[in-house]
């Protein structure tokens, strides 16, 4: 007797859904495709979603979808406690994540990169390593490629890497990285968690599955990191920047030094493109992971020397007047700027935007000390004055445009200006490129 198909809903049908209803389709799973928005606000999708065994559900999700089906995938951006995943639950249907089902088809061993800060850096970093190493690498993830990709199109590599955030980690249940990596915490998507410590849980998840053969590249210099890490099951290889460690991988002078059982070596960092202090660590756990599946000192160290910076992350744009201007349109959240700022000595800061709900004073300190000015904008600028006031002077703005002419005029020679925002740019911008965009033209109108 020949085996009904299984049904499956697709939750969401931007990047992650379509690539997940077109893989489970190809697999002869009868595929709900269900998205809130109306079909005529993504002919992309519509069109990459004609098959015989695709239905669609546009505009609404049914109850039925998530009650009378064999299975559940949903996007990142759909809220965890939402009421249709709820209904799937009470009605003791799995529901998962597109890396929990791309996982279940990978052979190759995983690397999982998360962080509040540095996952996109890294991951890449990661896999410039790995493809240097002669390793057969797909990078993906929160990155931009989604996982299933990687089985959708058949592709054979040696090695994964996957960038993975915590809305990735929702809905995960046998997810099991060979090396799992945590950047850093710090406060960020308060608008989707109810706590700080949810936020967080749900990080933590990534090492759930692990077992003592396999290996948590952590911070220890991240307090947050070293203690909500203590009990996992994989051996913790930690990094730091600022402790000798016997078995890890640390900073040394303008050194990184990897002791891993009776192995040591040695790497330089002297020739690395990349600047800031986050990129150190970024790099630390680039070549621990690498280091610890199979790369040699020789091609890691070539690749070291030959790392590009990414855009929008502390990318220098221009110098005007002996004042160096920075763009880190990408730093959403106060994590990364406290980074940037630790960067360097003396900055015109231009912060603000679209507030996402967390404390800005982490950043309190290094503004007294390193910023005697600061230029407000968006939506946040009134929230960011207030947790502000008597430890800078401060400025505000109506556009980026006259956020960079304010900056400009108070700025002295030797100085940086720097775009960090701190907030999302969804008040002002299509997104974090197009501030990055308008940030870097209205330097370059700036007279020389
Ligand atoms: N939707 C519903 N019902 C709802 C809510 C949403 O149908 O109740 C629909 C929306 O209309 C939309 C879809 O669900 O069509 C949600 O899609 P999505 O936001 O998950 O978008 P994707 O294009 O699939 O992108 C996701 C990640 N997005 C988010 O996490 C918000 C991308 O990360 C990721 O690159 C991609 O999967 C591939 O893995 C982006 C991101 O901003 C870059 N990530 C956050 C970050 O880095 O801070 C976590
Ligand atoms: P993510 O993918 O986690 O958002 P990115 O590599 O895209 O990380 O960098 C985002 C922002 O964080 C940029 O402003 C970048 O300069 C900063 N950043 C990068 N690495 C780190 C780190 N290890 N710690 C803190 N901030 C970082």
């Amino acid at each position: 007797m020949q085996q009904a198909p299984k049904t499956i809903t697709v939750m969401g049908l931007a990047k992650t859904g379509v690539a997940v209803a077109q893989f489970l389709a190809s697999q002869g799973t009868h595929v709900i495709a269900t998205d809130m928005r109306q079909s005529s606000q993504m002919p992309e999708a519509m069109n990459a979603l004609r098959a015989e065994n695709i239905t669609l559900v546009c505009g609404e999700h049914r109850l039925a979808d998530f009650q009378k089906v064999d299975g559940v995938v949903t996007s990142p951006g759909v809220p965890r406690e939402h009421p249709m995943l709820m209904a799937a639950v009470h009605a003791g249907v799995p529901v998962m994540s597109e890396i929990e089902l791309a996982a279940g088809f990978i052979t190759s061993p995983i690397t999982a990169i998360t962080g509040t800060n540095g996952k996109t850096t890294t991951t890449t970093i990661t896999g410039e390593i790995f493809r240097h190493n002669g390793f057969k690498t797909f990078v993906g993830g929160n990155i931009g490629d989604p996982l299933i990709n990687l089985i959708a199109q058949k592709r054979t590599v040696e090695r994964t890497v996957v960038e993975v955030s915590s809305f990735q980690l929702e809905w995960i249940h046998t997810f099991k990285p060979r090396v799992a990596a945590l950047l850093n915490l710090s406060e960020d998507h308060l608008d989707r968690y109810h706590s700080y410590d949810d936020y967080i849980d749900a990080k933590i998840r990534l090492f759930e599955n692990q077992t003592s053969e396999d290996f948590a590249v952590v911070n220890r210099d991240d307090n947050l990191v070293w203690e909500r890490t203590a009990h996992i099951q994989s051996q913790r290889f930690p990094f730091s920047r600022t402790k000798e460690l016997n078995q890890g991988i640390f900073l040394a002078g303008s050194n990184i030094i990897y002791r891993q059982a009776d192995t040591e070596c040695l790497f330089s960092l002297k020739d690395c493109p990349l600047t800031g202090v986050h990129n150190i660590e970024n790099i630390m756990a680039a070549v621990a992971a690498t280091m610890l599946q199979g790369c040699r000192v020789d091609a890691t160290q070539t690749m070291i020397n030959q790392l590009e910076p990414l855009h929008h992350r502390m990318e220098f744009v221009a110098e005007r007047a002996g004042v160096r201007y920075y763009e880190d349109s990408k730093a959403t959240n106060v994590g990364s700027v406290v980074k940037a700022l630790e960067s360097f000595d003396s900055i015109v800061l231009i912060a603000g935007g679209k507030d996402k709900g967390g404390s800005y004073q982490p950043m309190q300190a290094m503004i007294a000390e390193r910023v005697p000015h600061l230029v407000l904008i968006g939506e946040a600028a009134d929230r960011m004055a207030q947790e502000f006031t008597g430890a800078t002077t401060i400025h505000r703005a109506t556009s980026l445009d006259q956020a960079v002419q304010i900056a400009a005029s108070v700025a002295c020679a030797g100085d940086v200006v720097l775009l960090s925002p701190a907030c999302s740019s969804f008040d002002m911008f299509k997104d974090y490129e197009e501030r990055a965009q308008r940030y870097i033209q209205a330097v370059k109108e700036l007279a020389p």
